[in-house]
């Protein structure tokens, strides 16, 4: 379920709505731990007048994370974190010819004094992304830090069940 009529405390931004299906791994863990976001497709490129004003604005409203997803040249997440000193969380995507690596090293490789925390490329980047910035709303909210825990310990039964229908098949 959304959580629209709560104020969003992390930003999930994307350069392109070509990059939305693999975003969307990070709305559904918000969804799932009832944190309330915002998402917005904003380039680095295209629109950087209208990506630095969101930042600027947003951190006035009460935002506290941002989540930056861009594939190619990817300078979303550095431009992001060049506007604030919220908590900036890196997704390098696969949208070019090298297949994720591009927006992987200008993701990760960011000049000492601005950084960026960078995930893997892809699916399990944005959801980690989302996860990580749940652990990071988990130091100041005990009922967050909590179902993170629970979340670990199911993620255990799953896979230990698993082993066992294999070992019992
Ligand atoms: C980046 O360029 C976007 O984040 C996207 O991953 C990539 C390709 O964008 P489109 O050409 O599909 O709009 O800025």
């Amino acid at each position: 379920m959304k959580q629209a009529k709560q104020k969003p405390v992390v930003a999930i931004l994307m350069g392109s709505d070509s990059d939305l299906e693999v975003m969307s791994e990070a709305e559904k863990v918000f969804d799932q731990f009832g944190v309330a976001s915002q998402t917005r497709i904003l380039s680095a490129h295209r629109t950087p007048k209208q990506t630095v004003d969101y930042v600027e604005k947003a951190e006035q409203s009460g935002l506290k994370i941002f989540i930056a997803g861009a594939g190619c040249a990817a300078h979303l997440a550095g431009i992001v974190a060049a506007h604030t000193t919220l908590p900036v969380i890196g997704v390098p995507l696969a949208a070019s010819a090298l297949n994720g690596i591009d927006a992987l090293l200008a993701t990760v490789q960011m000049p000492g004094g601005i950084p960026v925390a960078s995930m893997a490329i892809g699916k399990a980047g944005a959801k980690n992304a989302a996860l990580f910035a749940v652990s990071i709303l988990s130091l100041s909210d005990a009922r967050l830090a909590a179902k993170l825990k629970d979340y670990r310990k199911s993620m255990t039964e799953i896979v230990l069940k698993k082993d066992q229908d294999l070992r019992t098949r």
